[in-house]
């Protein structure tokens, strides 16, 4: 089986990937692999910072790995907060405070609609490949639901009404941006011939 390193150290995203891909792809996460940093995510862009993220790890392990950044995009906020979602309200990267100064900034507008983004970075054999998913959606006047993390209790994906934090994560599955990411990842990896290690 093919083995990834998961180069992120949030580990709802590494229960949700795992979820995505069952058992066709064995991951290592950074903890098992022994790497304790935070990686820097300097740049303005989703698909820069997760190269930076994955050939970082590519660079301290040689393996094969991947990393994914994921934004949310409002259309009434010009695309924000983006590639800052993490960090939106303070460097702490605290859900609650994120959420609010979301739900601040958007004030009473009615215009609602965002996306989820996120870009997978896989490195095979020293070399850079990516995968798009995006989930469309709205944002709540208010959080609802305590499942999931981050935006998940304001942001409801087209074609429900629930948000993200009120479902199970099969239900979430059914809409999430990264799980269209990861679909595409596992497609690309069963096509590709590469020798296992
Ligand atoms: P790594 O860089 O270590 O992977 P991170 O939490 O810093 O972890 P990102 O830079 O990709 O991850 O930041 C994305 C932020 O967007 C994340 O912290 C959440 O607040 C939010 N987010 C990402 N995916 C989400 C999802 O499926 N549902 C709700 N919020 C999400």
């Amino acid at each position: 089986m093919i083995e990834l390193v998961f180069a992120t150290n949030n580990q709802h995203k590494v229960e949700e990937i795992q979820d995505a891909i069952g058992n066709q792809l064995k991951i290592i996460t950074l903890a098992q692999a022994g790497i304790h940093i935070d990686i820097p995510e300097p740049y303005d862009t989703l698909e820069a910072n997760a190269s930076q993220k994955s050939f970082t790890i590519f660079r301290l392990t040689g393996k094969n790995c991947f990393s994914e950044d994921t934004g949310l995009e409002v259309e009434a906020l010009h695309g924000e907060p983006g590639v800052k979602s993490a960090r939106y309200a303070s460097d702490g990267k605290i859900f609650s405070e994120n959420i609010n100064k979301l739900l601040q900034k958007l004030g009473s507008i009615e215009h609602r609609n965002a996306r989820f983004r996120t870009i997978i970075s896989l490195i095979l054999n020293g070399r850079e490949y990516s995968f798009e998913g995006i989930c469309e959606g709205k944002i709540e006047q208010f959080p609802r639901g305590n499942q999931g993390f981050g935006y998940d209790p304001v942001f409801s994906p087209l074609n429900s009404d629930k948000t993200f934090a009120e479902m199970n994560l099969r239900e979430k599955q059914q809409y999430s941006h990264r799980k269209k990411a990861s679909d595409k990842l596992v497609l690309f990896l069963q096509q590709a011939i590469i020798p296992d290690n």
